[in-house]
């Protein structure tokens, strides 16, 4: 089995030829999606349509909150439907599922006051999405992107982005063996 290729071109030809054999799309939206996730999911079903395919719906759950968000959607013009379970469980054949702009959702507390949990996650994360907070609290985001480019396998993926978080955090903290002041 050969790895899967990372190359955009052959990556969009993947896109082309798994689109021209549906016949719907569904696209998700992550939790109250931000213009990076309407800008994709509205960029994905402009091009299934180039690929033909009529039957487009972009789901979405939570709330488009802010202003910008809902000038964007205005503008723009993009139909949003509330997610259902429903609409993604036991699609028929030939529809197909995509979920865009998701994010590995980071939050953490500290309780030793030795550690400041925000400068923590800043700077184990920033090179790779963001992350930030307070003294005893925090929270940030890493795009999947940064993982999804090394494979297409689900449980590889998982343990990839566990490994790589892991060892970031115990990095940052001066956890490993041998480490410490
Ligand atoms: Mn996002």
């Amino acid at each position: 089995m050969s790895p899967p290729s990372t190359s955009g071109l052959s990556r969009a030809h993947d896109l082309d030829d798994r689109l021209g054999a549906a016949e719907e799309l569904t696209i998700v939206c992550h939790n109250n999606p931000d213009p990076d996730c309407l800008g994709s999911a509205f960029a994905l079903g402009w091009i299934a349509t180039a690929a033909g395919i009529d039957e487009r719906c972009i789901l979405y759950s939570g709330e488009i909150s802010h202003q910008q968000n809902r000038g964007f959607v205005n503008l723009l013009g993009i139909e949003l439907t509330p997610f259902e379970a429903e609409a993604v469980q036991d699609r028929p054949e030939g529809s197909l599922l995509a979920f865009v702009d998701d994010g590995i959702q980071i939050s953490a507390r500290s309780t030793d006051s030795r550690v400041h949990i925000g400068q923590v996650l800043d700077a184990a994360f920033e090179d790779v999405g963001s992350a930030g907070g307070h003294r005893e609290m925090a929270g940030g985001e890493v795009p999947l992107g940064v993982f999804a480019d090394y494979t297409t396998d689900d449980a590889q993926l998982c343990s990839i982005v566990e490994q790589v978080i892991t060892s970031r955090l115990v990095a940052e903290l001066n956890l490993a063996e041998g480490g410490g002041s």
